[in-house]
């Protein structure tokens, strides 16, 4: 998008539609002079449906080709500019979720302008650390606020030792417990999600994240029994955006596969505060806490003051960016397009287009 013509909605009737749609300032959105304003709720192939603004803050969902020159392929999340039934430009993005595209050297976009990812782990079974500690990396990765979700919750009979267990797994992270079944936790959840707030849930399939939607909502979005192993069937197929009726945005988004995560240095520094801070005390700036001298993070190990299995996460995350960052080399893209205010910058670059 070409900042000269890029312009800031007007209108309180415009305003209103905006943060209806998720904005919690609208004036800080872009959108080209002469289009009008709207969001993505779904992609479906070369078309998407957006609900936009009139001038006169009248609303309206329709389906929208994309322009033939378009500075981005737009995803669920995306603000964009709307002129004659086309997408004309895709705004700066503020934050976004990230994971590998289907031919391993592009970074696919899953969603965008996030404030809150929401991380959705049952805990009916066994609580799969692994997979929450991957999933809280690539939340904090996206640039918005990760919570925690432990879904459920009435399939546990130790719930407080479980969130115990997940707390070390993901430091700093808010935690709450939910059960779609019985309406635990469903209340707090409601009040993460008020108006200017856009939520995303990530997790693996059979996870409960549309349940945790139609208990927001009293919605019967299509849920499915969990297979034995739970892998290979999904009961959600698309990213879709929902307005909630306590004024958030919230999307669904099919599960996601232990296999699929990637992560940036940047996330991983967040989701490893324990580490990041103890790797500070190591005798050399560039330890890899794997037998070096004098390192800080073994001797919390040794000493019990850091489980060794967060050491292990660490080593397996840092081994996956080794790889990542190879593929990104690459595919030997320019670092020229920059957002103005980027928390996250380098997503423009890798946007698979
Ligand atoms: N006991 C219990 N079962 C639940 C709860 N939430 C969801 N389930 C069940 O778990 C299964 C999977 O739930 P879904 O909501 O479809 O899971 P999902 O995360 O949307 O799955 P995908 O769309 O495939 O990614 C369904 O059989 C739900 O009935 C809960 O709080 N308690
Ligand atoms: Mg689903
Ligand atoms: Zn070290």
């Amino acid at each position: 998008m070409e900042s000269s013509s890029s312009v800031a909605p007007e209108g309180e009737g415009v305003a209103k539609v905006l943060r209806s749609l998720g904005s919690s300032d609208p004036t800080q959105l872009e959108f080209l002079a002469g289009s009008n304003p709207g969001r993505v709720s779904i992609v479906h192939g070369k078309t998407a449906e957006v609900t936009w603004s009139d001038e006169g803050g009248r609303e309206t969902t329709s389906t929208c080709q994309f322009a033939t020159v378009l500075n981005l392929r737009p995803v669920a999340g995306d603000w964009v500019s709307v002129r004659d039934g086309y997408i004309v430009a895709v705004s700066p993005r503020r934050t976004a979720l990230r994971r590998p595209g289907a031919n391993q050297r592009d970074v696919q976009v899953m969603a965008a302008n996030l404030d809150v990812v929401l991380v959705v782990v049952p805990i009916d079974r066994e609580l799969n650390l692994l997979l929450l500690e991957r999933l809280g990396v690539m939340a904090w990765d996206s640039g918005a606020r990760p919570v925690v979700v432990l879904t459920k919750s009435d399939g546990s009979q130790i719930v407080d030792s479980v969130v115990d267990e997940a707390r070390l797994a993901v430091p700093g992270v808010d935690i709450l417990t939910t059960s779609s079944q019985s309406g635990h936790g469903i209340r707090e959840l409601r009040g993460l999600l008020h108006e200017g707030v856009t939520a995303v849930m990530l997790g693996a399939s059979g996870a409960g994240k549309t349940s945790l939607l139609n208990a927001l909502e009293g919605t019967s979005e299509v849920t499915r029994a969990v297979s034995r192993t739970g892998e290979g069937r999904h009961a959600t197929t698309t990213r879709r955006l929902y307005r909630l009726s306590s004024g958030g945005v919230l999307l669904d988004i099919p599960g996601i596969r232990l296999l699929d995560l990637m992560v940036g240095q940047e996330g991983v520094d967040e989701a490893f505060a324990d580490i990041t801070e103890l790797a500070e005390q190591c005798r050399f700036s560039d330890c890899h806490h794997d037998g070096d001298e004098g390192c800080a993070v073994e001797l919390a190990v040794a000493n019990g003051t850091l489980p060794l299995r967060r050491l292990e996460s660490w080593r397996a995350v840092q081994a996956g960016i080794a790889t990542n960052d190879r593929l990104k080399d690459r595919t030997k893209i320019s670092k020229r397009r920059r957002a103005p205010k980027p928390p996250r910058p380098d997503e423009f670059d890798l946007d698979p287009d």
